[in-house]
């Protein structure tokens, strides 16, 4: 049967990237599933500290990122909801996994180097000495940064997880957790593969681009607030936030991410909120290719606004309400998610030599 694991970062209230990305698929995945498969949705604070992280500000944001995963519609009596730090085989799994994993293949993972603002192409022994006043030097980067991935990985692991789904700028992490199980399986379980090298469920809406800077990613991140949706916003924001997005002077509405990010931006959002309104993108472009781009911006405001109304009330309610009962889900949902990741731990002792039998 399917295991599905993904994974939040506790860094803000969820954007239409997060949404459209992955938290969406997360609820589709859920209503769909098969009574024996099993879907486990974290919310990952151990990778959220690899930058530095204010513990108040950290406290609350697990708190909005929980009550957000509930207000998309997941459900904690379907779905295994739950913190990552509150489940320790996480980080035991990692450095088990870490002890194998090749700093080559690490140095080469561009997530590291995005959030650090380095080309694609540097590598830690570019780093010393510092090759700009900005570029940070070999001693300076942090090894959690470093290594995020093996953390990645056996969250994906720990679970024998089957599926991943995730946004597009994950996809080189996922490939490196399947060389790691494999390799892991390789060395120390040839004959019955223990860990499962796991499969990417790619959500259609691969990358949202930012509202500002239409060829970056939308990113909770980013200290630009305008350059992103939040799933919490209200309509008078959303379309303030539209209006001011970043397109082009060009007349009439076409389709081409080179030409006009910022356009096609707005026909993808547009048209994965809701993709019964067109065959795809390019063909709502015709639809729309006469239409001037403030009525674009103020169609998608609308669409927007109509998608996550839902959403933003039932995390204003789940906000609102109890905090006890918060927590409540979170513990149950750590509870359910420690005693599955115990039996692969288990296992994964057994084969390293780590018990007395
Ligand atoms: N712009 C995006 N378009 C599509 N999918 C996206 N995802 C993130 N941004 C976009 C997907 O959302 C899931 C959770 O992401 P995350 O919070 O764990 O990490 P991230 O990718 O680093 O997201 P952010 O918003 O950019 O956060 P910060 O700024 O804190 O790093 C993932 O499945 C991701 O693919």
């Amino acid at each position: 049967a399917r295991v599905i694991f993904s994974g939040i970062q506790p860094t803000g209230v969820p954007h239409l990237g997060n949404y459209l990305g992955a938290l969406r698929q997360w609820v589709t995945l859920q209503d769909a599933a098969a009574p024996d498969e099993t879907l486990l949705y974290a919310i990952v604070d151990l990778h959220a500290i690899t930058l530095k992280q204010d513990p108040a500000q950290l406290r609350q944001w697990r708190r909005e990122m929980l009550a957000s995963l509930l207000a998309v519609g997941l459900d904690p009596k379907r779905s295994i909801i739950f913190c990552q730090s509150d489940v320790p085989q996480h980080a035991e799994l990692m450095w088990i996994l870490s002890c194998n994993a090749s700093m080559g293949y690490l140095s080469r993972m561009t997530q590291w180097k995005s959030k650090l603002s380095l080309p694609a192409t540097a590598s830690p022994l570019d780093l010393a000495p510092p090759r700009s006043p900005s570029a940070p030097s070999l001693p300076s980067l942090k090894l959690g940064l470093f290594s995020y991935p093996v953390l990645q990985a056996a969250d994906i692991l720990l679970y024998r997880t089957t599926h991943v789904p995730v946004g597009e700028d994950q996809s080189q992490h996922l490939e490196f957790a399947r060389e790691v199980a494999n390799s892991f399986n390789h060395i120390f379980s040839p004959t019955t593969p223990l860990l499962i090298p796991p499969e990417t469920i790619l959500s259609p809406a691969k990358r949202i681009m930012s509202l500002t800077k239409p060829t970056k990613k939308m990113s909770k991140s980013d200290p630009d607030i305008k350059s992103r949706i939040l799933i919490t916003d209200s309509k008078d924001v959303i379309s303030k936030k539209l209006k001011s997005s970043l397109t082009d002077s060009l007349d009439g509405i076409s389709y081409n991410h080179s030409t006009r990010p910022g356009v096609s931006n707005l026909i993808d959002i547009m048209y994965y909120l809701d993709e019964s309104i067109a065959s795809s993108p390019v063909q709502l472009c015709a639809d729309f290719q006469n239409m001037s781009l403030k009525a674009l911006k103020e169609k998608v405001a609308e669409a927007v606004d109509t998608q996550i109304r839902d959403v933003r009330e039932r995390y204003e309610s789940v906000m609102g309400g109890d905090a006890g009962a918060l927590a409540d889900v979170g513990d149950e949902g750590a509870r359910k998610a420690e005693e599955r990741a115990k039996e692969t731990i288990g296992r994964v002792r057994k084969v390293l030599g780590f018990t007395w039998d």
